[in-house]
């Protein structure tokens, strides 16, 4: 798929340092091993209908600022990002609104290119469709059946069966374990699988939490011809198959929001590690959600503040930019109207203090070397718009420095 243009990513003197990262695989801090200098990242992407709203951009924004953590660093950085565009609720608002389903899609994937062009996103290096890898996922599917960790489950509305991973089959036959990525009890897991897609209550199947592998073809349903039959894939082995095949297996970092812990990162490992022998990611790293209204941002619920509607009211992309880094990546937070007030406010500050001559300007260098400890300190954003608040308004002795730095680390434009 067509990305978008990169921003200007001006690079900095002195070195910078590769962040230390929570994983929650394994609840602690870590430094991702990083071989050759080099980091891949798999982020996982939309479901294109009601994008792109802020929840979303607060996940694809801490992992632009982890890549430009990376690349300070002198990390080379490859970036891959699904899109979803096949997929139950996707199909769902398609029959609601009338529209077709791949119009619905490519709709929202355009919008969602030029919110985050326009907000300064760097680009994914590898942006892939999952209607664009049916065969390869159809044959990985297959390859789980030959090795005997996928199984059928009848249906009673279509021509060929369902077919299902087979949790404690993996378990046995690899190394993975259920829980390796997400530290969740197993009642926990069984009530997120509910509802987050998952089908625990289905009859025929060998464990409740065994995750759909491929769907056979229903009436009014987009499908695929395959040796499975015809059908289209489950959401996890999507996943798993774009991520490898764009990365390689055991990638440095796999993304997402908090919401997709379980089942879905859980799973996409499991399958991944089924398809390749090796696990998927070295960290597992997640977004805490965003709330509006009281409740999580979602496109379920409606509670979206859309980065579109905000940018055609006005908003400068770098005000939104600086709203959603005022929070921690890891908090779980709600947006109120009045943060893009603020947010602006603080910018106008910036942009103010940069031009100021003030007797005692602060250390150029020294914020540098500041800024990039935060950003090392797990990507601390808060800290480091403390630390520019502070410089920015004693004023600073080399203003271009701190434009590059804050252009570079935080992608905001003074
Ligand atoms: N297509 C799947 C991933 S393969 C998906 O979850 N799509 S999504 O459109 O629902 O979400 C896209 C990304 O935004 C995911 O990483 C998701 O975890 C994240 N996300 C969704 N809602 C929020 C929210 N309220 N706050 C923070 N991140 C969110
Ligand atoms: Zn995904």
């Amino acid at each position: 798929m067509r990305t978008w243009t990169a921003p200007a990513l001006p690079s900095l003197p002195g070195p910078g340092i590769a962040p230390r990262l929570y994983n929650t695989a394994s609840s602690r801090l870590e430094h991702p091993p990083i071989e050759d200098e080099r980091a891949t990242l798999y982020v996982c992407g939309i479901t294109p209908y009601d994008a792109t709203h802020l929840g979303h951009a607060a996940t694809y924004l801490t992992f632009d600022i982890l890549l430009r953590a990376w690349r300070d660093a002198g990390i080379e950085t490859l970036y891959a990002q699904n899109i979803t565009d096949v997929d139950d609720p996707l199909l769902e608002r398609a029959t609601q609104t009338g529209v077709d389903w791949r119009e619905l899609a490519d709709d929202q994937i355009g919008l969602y290119r030029s919110d985050m062009h326009r907000l300064g996103m760097l680009p994914p290096d590898r942006f892939v469709a999952v209607t664009e890898r049916i065969d390869e996922i159809s044959d990985a599917v297959h390859r789980l059946l030959a090795r005997g960790l996928a199984y059928p489950v009848a249906t009673d509305d279509a021509a060929s069966d369902d077919l299902y991973f087979d949790t404690r089959g993996a378990e046995r036959a690899t190394q993975w374990r259920l829980g390796d990525v997400a530290p969740y009890d197993r009642d926990l897991m069984a009530i997120l699988s509910a509802e987050r897609g998952g089908d625990p209550e289905r009859e025929g199947k060998r464990h409740p939490l065994d995750p759909l592998l491929w769907r056979a073809a229903r009436a009014g349903e987009p499908s695929w011809p395959s040796p499975l039959g015809a059908g289209r894939p489950g959401w996890h082995v999507e996943c798993a198959v774009i991520a490898t095949d764009e990365l390689g297996p055991a990638f440095t970092v796999q993304g997402g929001g908090t919401d997709l812990i379980f089942p879905h990162h859980e799973y996409t490992a499991a399958h991944a590690t089924a398809l390749t022998d090796t696990p998927l990611a070295h960290a597992y790293c997640h977004v805490g959600l965003l709330s509006y209204e009281g409740h999580k941002m979602s496109k379920s619920r409606g509670n979206l503040v859309l980065v579109s509607k905000l940018l055609a009211g006005g908003a400068d992309p770098s005000a939104v930019r600086l709203g959603l880094l005022a929070h921690h990546y890891r908090s779980e937070w709600e947006w109120f109207d009045a943060d893009l007030t603020t947010a602006t406010r603080r910018l106008e500050a910036w942009r103010a203090g940069i031009a100021r001559e003030t007797g005692e300007p602060a250390n150029a260098v020294a914020v540098l070397q500041q800024l990039r400890q935060s950003l090392a300190n797990d990507l601390d954003t808060p800290v480091m718009l403390a630390t520019l608040d502070a410089a920015l308004d004693q004023g600073v002795d080399d203003p271009q420095l701190i434009a590059d730095a804050v252009a570079a680390l935080l992608g905001v434009t003074l």
